[in-house]
């Protein structure tokens, strides 16, 4: 675990940087893929958004968190299947990074990275 610096541009040149993020997103996908089914069910998700140490609850409170997924799970979870494939998993992450860039601005905030954190990949 480690302290950084960070700011939107940052972030969103991770996420144009497709193939870097790409691979981040398979390897994000396959650690929440506990049961390996190849798509994410809402619990699976959810499991990380509920680990007081992620990266979002820093950020952001629980509801806002909450209340963000849940709209992005009805915008991407194309099908109503109730489950996100990779693909799905992939627009969803690219949205919530953009999302957070955005929630950055152009003032670089400190923000402590977990081991697993998308965010680390930016740094
Ligand atoms: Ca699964």
């Amino acid at each position: 675990m480690s302290v950084a610096f960070i700011d939107g541009p940052m972030v969103e040149k991770f996420v144009e940087d497709s193939e870097t993020f790409e691979k981040c997103i398979d390897e994000r996908f396959s650690m929440l893929d506990v049961n390996s089914d190849g798509v994410l069910s809402r619990d699976e998700l959810q499991k990380e958004m509920n680990d007081p140490s992620s990266v979002e609850s820093e950020l952001q409170s629980k509801e806002e968190v909450d209340s963000l997924y849940d709209a992005l799970f009805e915008k991407f979870d194309t099908e109503k299947k109730g489950t996100l494939d990779r693909q799905e998993f992939g627009s969803l992450m690219k949205e919530v990074m953009l999302a957070r860039a955005h929630g950055f601005g152009n003032t670089p905030v400190c923000i402590i990275l977990q081991e697993d954190s998308l965010l680390q990949k930016v740094v």
